[in-house]
């Protein structure tokens, strides 16, 4: 499967890392929107918000139960947001599910 983020999964594709374990990986952002821009995902292919199932949402309840460490790691102390763009409305430029940890700034009051 062509997929980057697999890819950085891998490591074949090399990445700016915070954090690993056999589950996920948190690298930051090619394309940072804010002063801390890290992404979040699954080592498994799961193609985005959409495809979150019973059987695989052991995974997604992980990252969450990582994402405060991986925010601290990334020097974040006051607050984050937690973003994931899911299908073509939703400007999902990866279609591999990933979550958007910005922060290390006041982020603006609008989300959209
Ligand atoms: P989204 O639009 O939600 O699918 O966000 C995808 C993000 O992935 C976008 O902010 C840029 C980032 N990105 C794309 N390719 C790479 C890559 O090869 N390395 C890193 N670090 N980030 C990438």
């Amino acid at each position: 499967m062509d997929c980057i983020f697999c890819k950085i999964a891998e490591g074949t594709i090399p990445s700016n890392k915070v954090y690993e374990d056999e589950r996920i990986i948190a690298f930051y952002d090619l394309n940072p929107q804010a002063k801390v821009h890290v992404l979040v995902i699954p080592k498994l292919h799961i193609a985005c918000a959409d495809e979150i199932n019973a059987d695989n949402s052991g995974e997604i309840a992980y990252i969450f139960e990582k994402i405060p460490q991986i925010a601290r790691k990334a020097g974040i102390t006051n607050g984050y947001r937690i973003i994931s763009n899911c299908g073509d409305d939703g400007c999902q430029s990866v279609k591999h599910l990933h979550f958007h940890i910005i922060g290390g700034e006041k982020l603006s009051e609008k989300m959209a």
